[in-house]
C-alpha cells in the first residue's frame, strides 16, 4: 500500500509540513477554491501539485500529490437537469487539466447533495477524546422539527416521531445549535454548506429522483467521461455512501454488493472503479468487507482505513480507534494485501494502492487546537501508525 494523508490545502490546520514528519509519501487533496462545478484549470492544478512537491521527506525524495480527493459532481449532474451539460463539459475540461499533470488517481461521490452526515462532531468517549458520531434519532428530529421538511413525516415511523418530538423538546438552546452545525455543512468537504431554507429547497428539488434514476444518471454520465478515462488512462473511484442508507429521502448511490455489481457493470474496466472505504461500508451490518474485498479487489484503486462501533438494535455509530470497534481491520487488511498480491502477476496500472488513515479521535493538543472535525492530525497519525504496525505483521 501507498500511504497518503488526506490534506485540505492551505487553509487545513495540519500543514504539510507537519505532515512530511508523519510517514506518508502521497497527498490527498482537491482544489477546494474552485468554485463548486467549475472546472480545475491547468495552471491552478500545477500550482498545487509543485507545492506540494517541494516538500522533502527523504534525501531525493518528495511528497506528491497521490489522489484527487474529490472532484466534486455538480448536483445538476446528478439530477441532469438544469445547467448539467454545461457542468460535464467543465468537468471533462477538469480531467484533461489533472491527466496533463499526470495526476490521474481520482476519487468522486454520487450522493445527491450531502456528502457525509454526522449527528455529533465532538462526541465525548470514556477516556476523554472525541469522535464523530450518528444518530438517526436526531435526523429524524433534525427534520422534522428545524427543517420541517415537507415530506419528513412520511419516512419515519410514528414512533420515531414521537420519540424525536421527546428528543428536540428536550433539548438546549446549546445542542440545539450544536446539532445545525453538524448538519449544515459543519463536516469537511461537503460540497458546500446550507442554511435551513438552501437545504429544504434542494431536498424538494430532488423529491422526483427515485433510486433508478440516480443509477441511470450515474451510466448517462460516466458513459460521457469513459473516452477521457480511456484516452488519459485516469482510474475514476466511486466512494460509497456514509452513511449508506438513505438520508432525507435522497436516494443514494453505492451502500452494497447490489449497487457495486451495478457500477461494474456499467463498463467492466478497472478504471471504473471503487474507493473502498471500510468505515461507509462498514456501517450496514450485511456488507461483509474481507468478502467485498476479495469479490471486487481489482477494481479498488483507493482505500479509505477506519473503523465504527455500531449502537445496538439501531441505525446508529460512532469512530472507533482504528483497531478496535465492529470492524475486523486486521482482515480487512489481510484482504487488501492478498488482492495487491494477485496484481502483481496482471497488468494492473497501481500496484502499491493508495490508502489513507480515515478520520481519528481528537486527542491530545489538537483538543485545544483547531481541528477539522474527524481529521485532527494527532488522532490520524495514531491510526496511521497502527494500521503501519498490522501490514508490517501481515507482509
Ligand atoms: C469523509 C469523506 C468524504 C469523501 C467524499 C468523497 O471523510 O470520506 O468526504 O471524501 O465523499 O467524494
Amino acid at each position: 500500500m501507498e500511504y497518503t494523508f488526506r490534506w485540505f490545502g492551505p487553509n487545513d490546520p495540519s500543514s504539510l509540513n507537519d505532515i512530511r514528519q508523519i510517514g506518508v509519501s502521497g497527498i490527498v487533496t482537491s482544489l477546494a477554491n474552485v468554485k463548486y462545478g467549475e472546472k480545475w484549470t491547468d495552471d491552478l492544478i500545477n500550482k498545487r501539485k509543485k507545492y506540494i512537491g517541494s516538500f522533502k521527506i527523504d534525501k531525493s525524495k518528495f511528497l506528491k500529490w497521490s489522489v484527487v480527493e474529490s472532484l466534486p459532481v455538480h448536483n445538476d449532474i446528478k439530477k441532469r437537469s438544469g445547467n448539467y451539460r454545461y457542468f460535464i463539459d467543465q468537468y471533462k475540461d477538469s480531467l484533461v487539466n489533472l491527466a496533463k499533470n499526470n495526476i490521474k488517481n481520482i476519487c468522486y461521490n454520487f450522493m445527491p447533495l450531502i456528502d457525509w452526515v454526522r449527528t455529533d462532531l465532538n462526541f465525548e468517549l470514556p477516556n476523554g477524546s472525541q469522535a464523530l458520531k450518528y444518530n438517526h434519532l436526531h435526523v429524524c428530529a433534525f427534520e422534522n422539527f428545524i427543517l420541517k421538511s415537507k415530506n419528513a413525516k412520511l419516512r419515519y415511523s410514528s414512533k420515531q416521531i414521537f420519540e424525536a418530538r421527546k428528543l428536540f423538546n428536550s433539548m438546549n438552546s446549546r445542542e440545539l445549535s450544536k446539532l445545525k452545525m453538524a448538519l449544515l455543512g459543519g463536516l469537511a468537504a461537503n460540497d458546500r454548506k446550507y442554511s435551513l431554507r438552501d437545504l429544504n429547497y434542494e431536498i424538494d428539488q430532488f423529491a422526483e429522483l427515485k433510486h433508478s434514476d440516480l443509477r441511470n444518471n450515474l451510466k448517462k454520465f460516466i458513459n460521457e467521461i469513459y473516452p477521457i478515462i480511456k484516452k488519459y488512462k485516469l482510474n475514476y473511484n466511486i466512494h460509497p455512501d456514509d452513511p449508506p442508507y438513505d438520508v432525507y429521502g435522497l436516494p443514494r448511490i453505492l451502500s452494497n454488493e447490489k449497487d457495486i455489481d451495478y457500477l461494474i457493470k456499467i463498463k467492466n474496466d478497472n478504471q471504473i472503479g471503487l474507493t473502498f472505504c471500510s468505515g461507509s461500508l462498514g456501517v450496514n451490518k450485511n456488507n461483509n468487507l474481507p468478502k467485498i474485498i476479495n469479490k471486487y479487489g481489482p477494481y479498488i484503486n483507493f482505500i479509505h482505513l477506519r473503523n465504527i462501533k455500531h449502537v445496538p438494535k439501531s441505525l446508529d455509530f460512532y469512530e472507533d480507534d482504528h483497531l478496535e470497534g465492529s470492524l475486523d481491520m486486521v482482515k480487512i487488511v489481510k484482504s487488501i494485501i492478498l488482492e495487491e498480491n494477485n496484481r502483481k502477476k496482471t497488468n494492473h496500472p497501481i500496484k502499491n494502492i493508495p490508502m489513507r488513515p480515515d478520520h481519528g479521535h481528537t486527542i491530545l493538543h489538537d483538543k485545544n487546537s483547531k481541528t477539522i472535525p474527524g481529521y485532527s492530525l494527532l488522532g490520524r497519525m495514531k491510526g496511521l501508525d497502527q494500521l503501519k504496525g498490522v501490514i508490517k505483521t501481515i507482509n
